[in-house]
């Protein structure tokens, strides 16, 4: 067994990883990050996630974990000695938490990523428009399952937060490239005091130092280009 049992494999770049890094920064858990390139896979990444070949890849005591909401439900059944549960533990809201969780998953990557690859023009400006229902959505999602408190899991960050925290990284990103701004056109006052408030949790501030805005920009760039010349 390696000196760390508790393995990462992530980019730096990536909302999915970031989720896995917040969940162990979370719980106390002391794990080695491996930086993968994803233009050149390292064997251990086809090894430990043959049937997607993505990170990221939770790797705990020789045994791998793939998905990121998966890796994230795992984190908080392996340690459940804490008292910081990600999870409720009510069955119905801890379905409910995943029903939002699983929301997150099926739009903001996905309507994020039109507004950085969409042609300029109607299409782009639809992505954009999509993009803040959706921001429209979660801020009354917000409001009916925080309880009054600062974050989805009410008082505690849990699920939902861990869920949507890492794709605030790509803001900035999809107001340079949308040439909008986000929080001014959404008018989601809630999910904008939740951005702040959760942004200064000092577990979900260590995990994303790992993905400074700006340079999420720049990559951004690189990706319209790249679907520029393909079209
Ligand atoms: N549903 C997956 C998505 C993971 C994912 O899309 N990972 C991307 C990086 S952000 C990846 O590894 N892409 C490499 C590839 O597709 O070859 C999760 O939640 O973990
Ligand atoms: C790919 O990664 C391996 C190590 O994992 C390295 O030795 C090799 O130089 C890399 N190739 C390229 C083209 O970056």
């Amino acid at each position: 067994m390696p000196t760390h049992s508790v393995q990462v494999l992530s980019t730096w770049l990536s909302m999915f990883g970031l989720r896995v890094v917040v969940a162990l920064k979370l719980k106390g858990v002391e794990y080695e990050y491996h930086e993968e390139d994803l233009q050149n896979k390292s064997k251990l990444l086809l090894e430990s996630n043959p049937i997607h070949k993505k990170i990221p890849v939770l790797i705990h005591n020789g045994k791998t974990i793939s998905e990121s909401l998966i890796i994230v439900q795992y984190i908080d059944e392996a340690w459940p000695s804490s008292d910081k549960p990600i999870l409720p533990i009510d069955p119905y809201k801890r379905a409910i938490a995943r029903f939002w969780a699983d929301y997150v998953d099926k739009k903001m990557y996905e309507v994020g990523s039109r507004i950085i690859t969409s042609p300029a023009g109607e299409e782009r400006e639809q992505a954009k428009k999509d993009f803040i229902e959706v921001l429209q959505t979660l801020d009354g999602a917000l409001r009916e399952v925080s309880d009054g408190g600062p974050y989805f899991g009410g008082q505690q960050i849990g699920f939902v937060d861990v869920a949507l925290v890492p794709f605030l990284c790509w803001f900035e990103a999809y107001e340079t490239l949308g040439e909008f701004k986000i929080w001014d056109e959404s008018k989601c006052p809630h999910l904008h005091k939740w951005a702040d408030t959760v942004l200064d949790h000092p577990s979900v501030k260590e995990a994303l130092s790992i993905t400074p805005p700006p340079k999420v920009v720049e990559y951004a760039y690189l990706i319209r280009k790249i679907h520029q010349g393909a079209n």
